[in-house]
């Protein structure tokens, strides 16, 4: 049952699809305080407290202080608030009481989870208008897939973005991105998809592409295709501000771009220097920006990842003045520990400053709106623009969309990548966390960068990493500039990371599968235990194992130098050590706790009693995989039982 409740006046933000009658009085069970402007539930010492969809922590939320508030900050450390996202659903699940509670409100909230006190669950709004919507059923899969029918559908990307990606920021030319290919090849590892970061561009030009390092590119675009290769370009926010740059003068000619109180358009700065952003929150502005993308369907691609679109602001022009004349002031001071940390201050905090948010303005729905106030929409309507263009310009084709912020509603029009992780082993396990979280709030097709983006990956950890995303519908090895370079090629056993990526295209005809249900039928893909063990008090209390998908469950190795981990099994499972399509032992395991031994090349695979798991073959990429070759591994029951969905990977649905 779902029942919705209006606090204030809410700002329409198309995160739920559906009409509902607004019930008077309280939210059952949650106190408001008008002075504070929160709501507050007490919890039961053992409630657990799931959702936020892609924040820091584990995945029962209890015990730190998260807020809504996208940010483009590369430290996902445990003492962050938020990331690059604003999810906020929460799942409360309690022996006499569990609830969905989705929040739907653009701005500035805090989510206080047990963090002041342990007991304490306390909502608090920067500004005091919501639409709060109360999700009861009878069990945490039921009020997830009650809450999922009223945000809509999720994105279902083409079939060939479950194969590999390979990404660099940055492939700098033709010659680079072909040198990449014929190194996957060449060593005989599958790969459906080539990134192009940010160099591509000229300029750093939005929909623009260099012309000296890509001299033909829909040639090239073409080429790529003929060896079973997808082009994906990044699309950035920020639109560089350049005389007869065509999307700059459309922009500016028909007030397309934010703008100020005074009327004038932003200036701020991003890779290209100064840029004005579109209004995607502008209907018609948002039509604009969508078509944009035209000019890169029309050279063959047909995939894409928004980035920077928190917005992120290197900074505007108008506080960089502001800061050069305080930076006068401290000239030729003896700088003492007060000034001295205000003078570093001013510069550390032109990025990404909360009062540049406050600078400019929407035209949403009509009606002016301080950007502060729905900052956590821009990324949804971004890529939003996207989706709605190739639903325009590419009706019977589905086109890879995925993008770095969002909010819920976005999961209609993409996925999202978790954005600037490092290569570090908690980000293994930071990565397994967010994933149900980002599947109850609709967001199927997701992933992080693989082997992490900031930091020198190593050889052990990139494969432990692979193992994780091994299961993940987005599978992208990517990694920043100035970094050690970890194409899996590049390290000393590429036996083992060849097999390992056989395996992946081995599982995708089940990763697909489990994928498209969870799709159609407002289901999850990554499930924490309890989802499907209620009863069971210790696995509920199990953050490193998740369920995929009906047949199996997960159990990565993410620590340093362990030849095994610890495995909690909540009944008997058949366990698989997979070391490639070909190579692989079963055991029957009982019910309980067990070392697992797991060496540092094989992937440990737990299929549920009464359960199937169809393993194909390996294949060169998604297109080439062949759905006759399918073996059926049963445990404990007919090994027909496994309903495999399977279509054409390409129609729009
Ligand atoms: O400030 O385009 O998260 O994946 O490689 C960095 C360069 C901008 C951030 C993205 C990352 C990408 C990088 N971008």
């Amino acid at each position: 049952m779902i029942r919705k409740f209006v606090i204030g006046s809410p700002i329409d933000t198309e995160a739920v699809i559906r009409e509902f009658p607004v019930e008077a009085g309280e939210v059952p069970g949650w106190e408001r305080n008008e002075a504070e402007k929160s709501l507050s539930y007490s919890m039961a010492p053992d409630d657990i407290v799931y959702g936020l969809g892609e924040t820091v922590r584990g995945m029962n939320k209890r015990g730190w202080i998260y807020e809504a508030d996208a940010q483009d900050d590369p430290n996902h450390t445990e003492g962050r608030h938020s990331l690059y996202a604003a999810h906020n659903f929460l799942l409360i699940y309690g022996k006499a009481r569990s609830f969905g509670i989705f929040f739907d409100n653009p701005g500035m909230m805090t989510f206080d989870i047990g963090y002041t006190d342990h007991d304490i669950l306390k909502v608090t709004f920067r500004d005091f208008d919501a639409a709060i919507y109360l999700i009861e059923a009878a069990s945490l899969k039921e009020i997830v897939h009650e809450f999922r029918g009223i945000i809509g559908r999720s994105y279902i990307p083409p079939k060939w973005a479950f194969g590999v990606g390979q990404s660099r920021w940055s492939y700098m030319d033709e010659d680079e991105v072909r040198e990449v290919v014929r190194n996957y090849r060449g060593n005989g590892m599958p790969l459906d998809a080539v990134y192009l970061d940010i160099d591509y561009m000229d300029a750093y030009k939005d929909f623009t592409v260099n012309e000296k390092t890509f001299p033909d590119f829909s040639a090239f675009v073409q080429e790529m295709k003929e060896q079973g290769i997808h082009l994906v370009p990044i699309i950035d926010a920020g639109v560089k501000i350049e005389k007869g740059y065509r999307v700059y003068e459309e922009g500016t000619a028909r007030g397309y771009f934010v703008r100020k109180a005074d009327g004038q358009n932003l200036v701020a700065a991003v890779w290209p220097g100064k840029v004005h952003f579109p209004d995607v929150l502008n209907e018609e502005a948002r039509k604009w920006f969508g078509d944009q993308y035209k000019v890169l369907l029309d050279a063959g691609i047909d995939g894409f990842w928004n980035d920077m679109n928190e917005p992120a602001v290197f900074y505007t022009e108008d506080h960089l003045k502001e800061v050069f004349e305080k930076i006068r002031e401290y000239e030729g001071k003896n700088l003492d520990i007060r000034s001295f940390f205000e003078f570093r201050g001013l510069v550390a905090g032109i990025s990404n400053n909360p009062e540049d948010y406050r600078r400019f303005y929407h035209d949403y729905k009509g009606e002016k709106i301080r950007h502060d106030k729905v900052h956590n929409l821009f990324g949804d309507y971004m890529t939003r623009a996207a989706g709605e263009a190739f639903e325009r310009l590419s009706p019977d084709k589905r086109i890879l969309m995925f993008s770095r912020s969002s909010y819920i509603g976005m999961h209609r029009y993409g996925g999202v990548w978790t954005g600037d992780n490092s290569s570090w082993w908690s980000h293994i396990l930071l990565n397994l966390h967010q994933l149900p979280g980002l599947n109850m709030a609709g967001f199927l097709y997701s992933g992080a960068d693989t082997g992490g983006f900031g930091s020198d990956a190593t050889e052990d950890l990139l494969m432990r990493w692979l193992e994780l995303s091994i299961f993940t519908p987005l599978l992208r090895n990517h990694s920043a500039m100035g970094t050690r370079r970890q194409e899996f090629y590049r390290f000393k056993d590429k036996n083992s990371f060849r097999n390992l990526l056989r395996l992946r295209y081995a599982l995708i005809p089940y990763l697909y599968s489990e994928f498209m249900k969870a799709a159609l039928n407002d289901g999850m893909l990554f499930e924490p235990l309890s989802f499907e063990y209620p009863s069971d008090a210790r696995a509920a209390e199990v953050e490193d194992q998740l369920l995929v998908g009906e047949s199996i469950m997960i159990a990565p190795v993410y620590t340093q130098n362990a030849g095994g981990r610890y495995v909690y099994l909540p009944e008997d499972m058949k366990l698989l050590r997979m070391r490639s399509p070909k190579d692989l032992d079963a055991e029957e395991m009982v019910a309980g706790d067990h070392y697992v031994p797991c060496a540092l090349n094989e992937v440990l695979v737990f299929i549920r009693p009464g359960h199937v798991l169809p393993l194909g073959e390996d294949a060169e990429n998604v297109e080439k995989i062949d759905d006759a070759k399918i073996t059926r591994i049963p445990f404990r029951t007919d090994p027909d039982v496994y309903e495999l969905y399977d279509d054409d990977g390409v129609t729009r649905l």
